[in-house]
């Protein structure tokens, strides 16, 4: 009975867990950010994967953020800590341009 009852509540976490943070893919391809809009929330993982034969960068207008150049069949991964709109484009390329929001946690997630 007790071994029960402690098997749901490790069950339980783990859900919580996966729901608590996310990882979100942005491909980078064809000299674009795929999907060149994006929501996530505070906490949340994102991961550009750059599918181009060229190097990219992930830089933020206000350069909160700059991933430096990420080689062919490289990735950068960013934890997006501060709620906020984010206007970026790669540094090479300054037409390529995304925008990342970052929402605060909703209270039934926290
Ligand atoms: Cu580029």
């Amino acid at each position: 009975m007790r071994r029960a009852l402690l098997a749901v509540l490790a069950i339980s976490t783990c859900l919580w867990g996966a729901s608590a943070s996310r990882v979100h893919i942005i491909l980078i391809q064809g000299f674009q950010f795929q999907p060149e809009n994006l929501t996530v929330q505070a906490g949340d993982t994102v991961e550009w994967k750059n599918a181009d034969i060229v190097p990219h960068t992930v830089t933020s207008d206000d350069k909160t953020f700059h991933s430096g150049l990420i080689q062919p069949n490289h990735s950068w991964k960013l934890v997006a800590r501060t709620p906020g709109s984010y206007s970026y484009s790669c540094t090479p390329h300054p037409n390529m341009k995304g925008m990342l929001v970052v929402g605060r946690i909703p209270p039934e997630r926290r």
